[in-house]
């Protein structure tokens, strides 16, 4: 049975990442806003630290199998713009800024 939070949680992470994938004509998933990203910075963060490291971002999206963490990881390496290891809420927004890496 799917979770109905961990579903959405799901859908947003595609979304999320269509943002970093998304190429021109191909950007059929609109990119959240700044302040729908902040929420789901949050809903990341679960120890409220500012920072999301990776067991958070795999732990949020239940990630049982090994193709589904090497994905994430390599969302999250993405995301990692300066590569500490972490994703600041900065880094999370960079994408809506124009910053997030090609
Ligand atoms: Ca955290
Ligand atoms: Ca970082």
């Amino acid at each position: 049975m799917i979770n109905k939070n961990k579903f959405s949680t799901y859908i947003l992470t595609c979304i999320m990442v269509a943002g970093f994938t998304a190429s021109p004509g191909l950007g059929r998933v609109p990119l959240p806003t700044e302040e729908s990203r902040t929420s789901l910075f949050r809903t990341y963060d679960r120890n409220r630290d500012g920072k999301i490291t990776l067991q958070e971002f795999l732990d949020v999206n239940d990630c049982r199998n090994q193709s589904c963490r090497e994905r994430l990881t390599k969302t999250f390496e993405k995301m990692d713009l300066n590569g500490d290891g972490v994703i600041t809420l900065e880094e999370f927004l960079a994408p809506l800024r124009g910053k997030g890496k090609k």
